[in-house]
């Protein structure tokens, strides 16, 4: 399906849903003489897509032209103090200007901020708003660099599981989405499919007509898990010791690939001995599951073939979440799943998107900033210590204090962990704070400068996935309503404000889309894996596979057969050298997290909190809209708990029931759930705003890191419950 097919009044445009979501949607949104958008709907040309979207990205054009939505450049007024506003009162505490008197004064301030304080007391804080190469990461990415401003440390979703599978594999591949209905064993390990990641699901389902068993490892019984043929809600964070336990049994029985682990493996007689520890009866200690059951999930992996591991970003989220992924990605290679077509496993598909990095974010224009060199770096999962503290990704200070906050495709204020601590960083009237948004969040009820963003159907970008092998151009479809502009367009003018001379400043979003690609001189990329795509062919087509996954010779892909891969030894690693060389445990072994019934504070608080996702939003986003909150009204506000805990405290369903711990307390409505393991209490995120203590359940979330990657441990909390 080209752009334009339909015959005028209509026009038809492939663009692509860049909310942070594995499946990257190809979405065709049809468009009226006037320019508006009257459709949108998944795109069935498209293989991973097959034709239909999200509940959430159906209902889009709610989204759009939603009559909330921010349309102009806003200043806050004189006198009008930082910190929540009343929904629909937002207006009123900041009077509308225009784009120019916008960039001026913000060029103005920062430029101050840089001679008074260091370019690094400013801070960038973006994440995934959008997914797109240009939207995620290009001109601002530049303009920052050039600045002298302070890199920020990305780490807030998927950095603990990246850094452990490539720690494994050396590189983030894996099975095709398509190929999952070929496995006869799907294992969905912290993988909430039905909410997070519904295209699989049509795979999997087509693997169950052929008689493949579903088994889902999630403390949390998902619609994925009551639909699975075995659900085991193992308890949180104890996802290492289960693998530790599954490769016992394995090769305890002799179930392991012994041909594949000579190959194309290294360290295997370190684990074997490790696993040696990890007996049934113990992993059923932390787990919570009996011993018969780890050997039972242990044998049917082993034995079942192809078996496909759909390992998500759950287990990642907790302390050892880590060590967790690196014993979790290690199963498929014990066993040779790799071997056959539709097992193996997928944590992400993003390590196949060779982009252009370098072209795109110009990390050398930090050496033309009045540093002259790359500046400091700060983790965005410790916000709350960076704004009050100053302090930077190992907790200690380095270089100013945070003078200015820049924050785009992000809203701190609801989904950072230790709110309260963000918050009251927020509130600093000496912070400078900027918002690209569209809507009034959590985050610009604190801005000094609100600018206006775009959707996706509103600019042009190039994306890749992490749940898929498709690259895809997002076609601009419409006008942006009111005076809303991309990032793109946001930080190449500010970049003029500032007196960046530099050429690719006046970058146009085409011209960086051809340096992602790497476009060389016959017109066509020259990024390994994108030798075939033309910016032409992608105009025409909308989405374009890589050349692995589209290989003429009709050559299944399958990751990891032969080597040498992208680790030290350039084999999978059992026994990591990158660990070792610095003198850390080079094989897996779990220790559980501190916040959880095993750790200290266990005696004060409890019960262990998962504060997940919503399914019928997107971290933050949607939650202001009605459509949305009504899809989401069952367990919105609710604090899930298992009967047994409810009645030690004496609540009853529908009470009001306070949680705490010592970083926040939150307010819900109790919804007793017998499906989860005793201990473990559920909330969903929801906006802070929205709730009449300005909190969501990021008041109770810490800032302490993961063991690998330095990252967020949403799912280590502990907090006790009290009937309000
Ligand atoms: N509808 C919807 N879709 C989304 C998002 C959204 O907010 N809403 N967010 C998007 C984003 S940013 C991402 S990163 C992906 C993430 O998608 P997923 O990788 O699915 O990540 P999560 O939803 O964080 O966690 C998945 C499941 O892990 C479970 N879990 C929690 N702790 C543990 C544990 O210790 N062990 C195990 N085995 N499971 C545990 C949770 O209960 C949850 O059901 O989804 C994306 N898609
Ligand atoms: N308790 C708890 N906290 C969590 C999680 C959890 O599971 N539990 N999940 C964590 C995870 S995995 C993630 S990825 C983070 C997500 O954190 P964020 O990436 O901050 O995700 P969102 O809440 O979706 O906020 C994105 C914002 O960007 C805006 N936006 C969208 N498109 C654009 C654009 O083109 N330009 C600009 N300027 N803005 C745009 C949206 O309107 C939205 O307000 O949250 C984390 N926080
Ligand atoms: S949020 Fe995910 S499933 Fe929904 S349309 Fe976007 S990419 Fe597709
Ligand atoms: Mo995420």
């Amino acid at each position: 399906m080209s752009a334009g097919s339909l015959s005028a009044p209509f026009r038809v445009v492939h663009t692509v849903c860049s909310h942070d979501c594995p499946d990257s949607c190809a979405v065709l949104v049809t468009v009226n003489e006037q320019g508006r958008a009257v459709k949108v709907a998944g795109d069935p040309a498209q293989p991973v897509t097959q034709g239909f979207l999200c509940g959430k990205v159906a209902k889009y054009l709610d989204r759009v032209y939603a009559p909330d939505r921010i349309l102009y450049p806003l200043k806050r007024k004189a006198g009008v103090p930082k910190g929540p506003l009343r929904r629909g009162q937002e207006q009123e505490a900041f009077e509308r200007i225009g784009w120019d008197e916008a960039l001026d004064a913000i060029a103005a301030r920062l430029k101050e901020t840089a001679e008074r304080y260091g370019p690094e007391s400013i801070l960038p804080y973006s994440y995934a708003g959008t997914i797109g190469v240009l939207g995620y990461g290009s001109m601002d990415r530049r303009f920052f660099h050039r600045l002298g401003g302070s890199q920020l440390d990305r780490t807030i979703c998927a950095e603990a599981g990246g850094v452990a599978w490539n720690l494994v594999y050396g590189k983030k591949l894996g099975t095709p989405t398509e190929d999952f209905r070929l496995a006869k064993l799907v294992l969905a390990w912290g993988a909430n499919i039905h909410g997070n990641n519904i295209h699989l699901w049509p795979m999997i389902e087509q693997a169950r007509r052929n008689g493949a068993r579903l088994i889902v490892i999630d403390p949390y019984r998902t619609r994925t898990a009551a639909l699975a043929d075995w659900h085991i809600a193992i308890r949180p964070g104890t996802d290492g010791a289960l693998a530790l336990g599954m490769m016992h049994v394995i090769l305890n029985e002799g179930l392991e690939d012994r041909a594949y682990i000579a190959e194309m493996t290294h360290g295997i007689d370190g684990l074997a001995e490790r696993a040696r520890e990890y007996t049934p009866e113990r992993v059923a200690a932390w787990t919570g599951m009996t011993a018969a059951e780890v050997e039972q999930l242990a044998r049917e992996y082993a034995t079942t073939r192809p078996a496909a591991l759909r390992l998500n970003y759950g287990v990642q989220r907790s302390e050892n979440g880590g060590t967790a992924v690196r014993a979790i990605a290690m199963l498929p290679a014990l066993t040779g799943a790799w071997k056959h077509r539709g097992g193996g496993g997928q944590i992400s598909t993003s390590g196949a998107f060779a982009w252009n990095k370098a072209a795109v974010e110009r990390p050398e224009l930090a050496l033309a900033s009045p540093l002259g060199r790359p500046a400091r770096v700060v983790n965005m999962s410790t916000l709350g210590q960076a704004l009050e503290q100053g302090s930077d990704v190992r907790g200690q200070r380095s270089g100013p204090d945070v003078h200015a906050l820049f924050v785009y495709n992000s809203n701190p204020g609801a989904v950072a962990p230790n709110q309260n601590a963000v918050l009251r960083g927020l509130s600093r009237p000496d912070l400078f704070t900027v918002v690209h948004e569209l809507f009034f969040t959590d985050t610009t009820d604190y801005a000094d400068y609100i600018l206006p963003a775009t959707t996706f159907l509103e600019h042009t970008d190039i994306q890749g996935a992490y749940g898929h092998y498709f690259v895809q151009l997002s076609q601009q479809a419409i006008e942006p309503p009111g005076e809303a502009r991309s990032n793109v367009w946001l930080f190449s003018q500010l970049a003029q404000r500032m007196g960046f001379t530099q050429e690719c400043f006046r970058d146009t979003p085409e011209e960086i889309i051809r340096q992602a690609l790497a476009i060389g001189p016959d017109g066509r990329s020259t990024n390994a894996a994108m030798e075939h795509i033309s910016l032409e062919d992608l105009k025409e087509q909308g989405h374009i596979p890589l050349s692995f996954h589209a290989d003429p010779e009709g050559k299944p892909f399958q990751p990891y057969l032969a080597g040498p891969l992208a680790t030290p030894t350039g084999k999978i690693e059992f026994d990591s050298q990158v660990l070792a060389a610095q003198g850390l445990d080079g094989l897996p072994a779990f220790v559980p997290p501190t916040e959880s019934r095993w750790g200290a504070d266990a005696g004060r608080y409890p019960l262990e909190f998962l504060g997940r996702k919503a399914d019928n939003y997107m971290n933050s986003t949607f939650a202001n809209l009605d459509g949305h909150r009504k899809m989401e009204s069952r367990t919105s506000q609710r604090l899930e708990m298992h009967p047994a805990d409810a009645a030690a405290r004496g609540i009853a369903e529908g009470d009001a029931v306070r949680i705490f711990n010592d970083r926040g307390t939150l307010t819900l409505t109790a919804l007793l759930n017998p499906s989860l393991p005793t201990g473990v209490v559920s909330a969903r995120m929801d906006w802070a705003k929205l709730h009449p203590e300005g909190a969501n359940v990021n008041a109770l979330t810490s800032e302490r890191l993961t063991d690998l990657g330095a990252a967020a441990t949403f799912y280590s909390v502990l907090v006790e419950a009290a009937k309000a």
